[in-house]
């Protein structure tokens, strides 16, 4: 018979908080990544190339003591196209309503012009308390974190605020993650939990998977083609005379490009790029259904899409 002794600690008035934080900086500042380390699971699709995230991802994270909402964001960065100038509108609706702001600058990289304009930006929201958080530290020695450190609390005193903390984070080594959330439960409301237990995220499931598909048609692009690129989940419908224990669930989806010359690219040689992409995003997403899946992908242009705000609110802009 085993006992439990622990029940006690618990008492009644122990405070419960409750709330939201959200994570901003420049793009590939390392944001949905933090997130997905947080939360314990990919919420939020990641790449090494900037403006990857184009809407705000919920990340919960479930403790004994808290519910800790993370809002990621899209990276804020000078607009080029109408995409861009939403992307950034939606980075400021966000962090005017959380609770905490958690200001991501990469270790690796020093405080640049694009840093401060969001700095600058953060010091006029008075009311909230802002993080900055430090990320990527595995990527550079202890005298350019401690001088990144420093650079950091010198940018919240010139601009007249204080950090309610610094802190030097990396979601690929796992360090300092749990700490930053030690950190931001304290800042949060009291309150009683707002997702039911066991939520990792409020993203409808098409989405994930449109995002899914789009991370995998990411990886070994560049220049512009990364941003020209968007998914769309047109269809998911079981197979029609399949076994109740062979299931097996049909995704129809379009990845779209916005020129007839980046076709080729995204299909590759005799269709095979577009044949891994599928691959890849399809053990992915039959891991996050739990459930077989035959994945049907069709290139379409969808001209300019990034400047046309027609294509935009059809892309769900
Ligand atoms: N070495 C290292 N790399 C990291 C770390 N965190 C993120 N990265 C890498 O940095 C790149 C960008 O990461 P993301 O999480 O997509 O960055 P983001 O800030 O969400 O970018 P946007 O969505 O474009 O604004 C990816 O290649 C990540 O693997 C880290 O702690 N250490
Ligand atoms: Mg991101």
């Amino acid at each position: 018979m085993s006992v439990r002794t622990q029940s006690s600690e618990q008492s009644p008035e122990a405070t419960h908080r409750a709330g939201f934080a959200c994570f901003v900086g420049r793009p590939n500042a390392g944001k949905s990544t933090l997130t997905n380390a947080l939360v314990g699971q990919k919420v939020a699709i990641t790449a090494n190339q900037p403006q990857t995230t184009r809407h705000t991802v919920r990340g919960i994270v479930h403790r004994p003591d808290a519910q800790l909402i993370l809002v990621d964001t899209p990276g804020l960065h000078k607009p080029r196209t109408l995409l861009g100038q939403r992307l950034n509108d939606v980075v400021r609706t966000t962090w005017a309503e959380v609770d905490v702001i958690g200001f991501c600058l990469p270790a690796n990289e020093k405080l640049g012009p694009g840093d401060r304009f969001i700095a600058k930006e953060l010091a006029s929201i008075k009311k909230t308390p802002k993080i900055a958080i430090v990320t990527k530290t595995d990527l550079v020695d202890s005298k350019t974190l401690a001088e990144q450190l420093i650079a950091i609390d010198q940018l919240g005193k010139e601009l007249g605020f204080e950090w309610a903390e610094i802190v030097p984070v990396s979601a690929v080594g796992d360090k300092q993650v749990d700490l930053l959330a030690d950190l931001l439960v304290p800042l949060l409301p009291e309150g009683p939990a707002l997702y039911p237990e066991g939520d990792l995220t409020d993203e409808p499931e098409q989405v994930m998977i449109a995002e899914l598909i789009r991370e995998a048609a990411l990886e070994g692009v560049r220049d512009e083609l990364p941003h020209s690129i968007a998914v769309v989940v047109e269809e998911m419908l079981p197979r029609e005379d399949r076994p109740a224990d062979k299931p097996l669930l049909d995704i129809h989806a379009f990845v779209y490009i916005e020129r007839p010359s980046q076709k080729g690219i995204i299909i590759g040689p005799k269709g095979k790029r577009l044949k891994e992409v599928g691959i890849k995003s399809r053990r992915q997403i039959e891991a996050l259904l739990g459930t077989p899946v035959f994945l049907d992908l069709h290139v379409k242009v969808a001209k300019d899409w990034q400047r046309d705000p027609r294509q935009l609110r059809k892309l769900g802009f």
